[in-house]
């Protein structure tokens, strides 16, 4: 923290304007990050679980059958980490999506402890 001292009434122990006075442990944190993690179930396509990645989160056709095969046979699948509120837009998007289309496909976002 950096405090600038506008106490300038010419008092020689207090610090003038131009002071800065640093703190020994500036806690400068990074806002903490969200993964969205995407749920398997037994009904959805997985051609609509491969459009949802590509669409919803921008990844290749690829990546996005990566990421379904993984969910696929582990249960679930990382497919994205952001700041919490663009991840709750994120996990909002795709279950109203596959909502939607009729698919039970869900999503729910995670956060990440560093
Ligand atoms: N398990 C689904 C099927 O066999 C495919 C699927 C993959 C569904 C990923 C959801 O998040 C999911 N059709």
């Amino acid at each position: 923290m950096i405090v600038l001292s506008e106490d300038n009434n010419n008092d020689l122990n207090s610090p003038d304007i131009g002071t800065v006075v640093l703190e020994k442990d500036p806690q400068v944190k990074e806002p903490p990050s969200y993964q969205v993690v995407l749920i398997n179930d037994d009904y959805t396509p997985m051609e609509f679980v491969v459009f949802v990645l590509q669409t919803v989160f921008g990844h290749s056709h690829e990546k996005s059958t990566e990421i379904m095969m993984k969910v696929h046979t582990k249960g679930k699948g990382v497919c994205g980490i952001f700041s919490k509120e663009i991840a709750e837009m994120m996990s909002y998007e795709v279950n109203t999506m596959s909502k939607d289309h009729g698919h039970p496909l869900l999503s729910e976002i995670e956060p990440l402890t560093d």
